[in-house]
């Protein structure tokens, strides 16, 4: 089978709340205290994987961690009971939904091996997502278990590593050969650096890439400071194509020679901040979307859409540019809407909920693929176990607890994926 593009998807957990525990993420900050509603968050996050069926696009699903964290709380030599209130809030959170954190996925033709490397995130800045990848570990060995993957542990969290978010793969066309950029920051004004040079050198040489053909980019520091916490939430790249806003690299010139130099059928679209200002974009999501290429199975015209969250339809800037770029037939050629306000109050838009594995989807545990029907199921089983609501002030309640963990139970048994049941 030829080599395709997966979007995983992250399955909304059951816990989703808004504890606002990540610095930085100026959508977390703003909604700390709210009552959350983790059934429609999640039932938000099944419809964005049917329109992604309806594309044509191949999908797949990770499951939630267990939450809460009780691994983590022992390893702190507590309870969920007997936890500090903002100690058990870091091990409730359900943030292992925004997938593109999971890990960074090198695809086959560009690793000197033949085969597909993942490396898990380690996520140490921030607590509530530093205990995630022993779950997502265990995970990615299930669902990437055949020999045409490779799959790597944390690298030492010495360095901060954040995944998929921080990572963009230019290319002709997912089976060929690629150029992959790793962005890291250096400073972020008075917010965190998450992504650390340190870390994406060695996932690099971890996936055994062609050190001619990989790119290590900083991000500016103004992005940062400017609420993007991941370059992910300033720029994406599908194909030949690097969509970016204009003060997304701390040099934005360098870059676009050394992808033009690597990549003849380069082609940068780039928004200027006189157009749609960084505060725009980051209250917006314009680059937090998904830029696929529609395969000729689904709408068979191979067009390069965009898909955004409703919230930059809703920003005039923005909706601007966006129907000045399709009016001038420019490289996006189609734009779709989706609805995950719930996640985007978490400052997680349609981008971070996916993490891109290109791959022969042969080779992938069929249990993390979807189709509609496994998604009618699991809407079911969302629809009667998730939380209607969650006060981040009733975390510590029993009942809560229970419900939770038996939400998940009840997920994987659905998946046939019992085995992932204790992480
Ligand atoms: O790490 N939010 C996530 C959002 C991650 C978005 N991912 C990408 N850009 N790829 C984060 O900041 C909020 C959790 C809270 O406050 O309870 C949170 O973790």
């Amino acid at each position: 089978m030829p080599i395709a593009e997966i979007n995983f998807d992250g399955i909304i957990g059951p816990s989703h709340n808004y504890a606002g525990l990540s610095i930085g993420n100026l959508a977390a900050m703003k909604n700390a205290g709210a009552v959350s509603q983790p059934r429609a968050a999640a039932l938000q996050g099944l419809d964005k994987m049917r329109a992604n069926l309806a594309l044509g696009l191949r999908q797949g699903l990770f499951v939630p961690p267990p939450r809460p964290a009780r691994k983590w709380l022992e390893a702190l030599g507590t309870t969920v009971a007997q936890a500090e209130p903002a100690i058990a809030a870091n091990a409730m959170s359900a943030s292992a939904m925004w997938a593109a954190n999971a890990a960074t996925v090198s695809p086959a033709p560009d690793c000197a091996d033949g085969k597909c490397h993942l490396t898990v995130a380690n996520l140490r800045s921030m607590p509530h997502r530093s205990h995630e990848w022993p779950a997502t570990l265990a995970q990615l060995k299930v669902a990437f278990a055949s020999g045409a993957f490779k799959v790597h542990g944390p690298v030492p969290t010495a360095f901060g590593d954040e995944g998929a978010a921080n990572h963009m793969r230019l290319a002709s066309g997912h089976g060929a050969a690629g150029i992959e950029l790793f962005v890291y920051g250096v400073s972020g004004g008075a917010f965190p650096a998450r992504q650390h040079v340190e870390a994406s050198k060695a996932v690099a040489r971890l996936h055994r890439l062609d050190p001619a053909r990989t790119l290590f980019v900083e991000q500016s520091e103004e992005a940062i400071a400017a609420g993007a916490f991941h370059n992910d939430v300033v720029a994406v790249a599908n194909g030949p194509v690097l969509f970016a806003h204009e003060k997304a690299f701390a040099d934005r010139q360098r870059v676009a020679e050394q992808c033009r130099a690597l990549l003849p059928e380069f082609e940068l679209v780039e928004v200027p901040d006189a157009e749609v200002p960084l505060a725009d974009v980051i209250k917006s999501y314009l680059f937090n979307a998904q830029l696929v290429t529609t395969s000729s199975e689904g709408l068979a015209d191979g067009a390069m859409t965009l898909i955004v969250p409703s919230e930059a339809r809703a920003m005039p800037s923005v909706w601007a540019w966006i129907e000045r770029h399709l009016a001038s037939n420019g490289a996006i050629r189609r734009v779709e809407v989706v609805d995950v306000r719930q996640s985007m109050a978490n400052g997680g838009g349609p981008a971070c909920l996916r993490l891109r594995v290109v791959c022969d989807p042969a080779e992938v545990d069929p249990r993390f693929l979807v189709d509609e029907a496994k998604l009618d199921r699991l809407g079911n089983v969302i629809g009667r176990c998730w939380p209607v609501e969650i006060d981040p002030g009733a975390f510590q309640r029993s009942s809560l607890i229970t419900q939770i963990e038996d939400a998940r139970a009840t997920l994987l048994e659905a998946l046939g994926l019992e085995e992932l049941l204790s992480g």
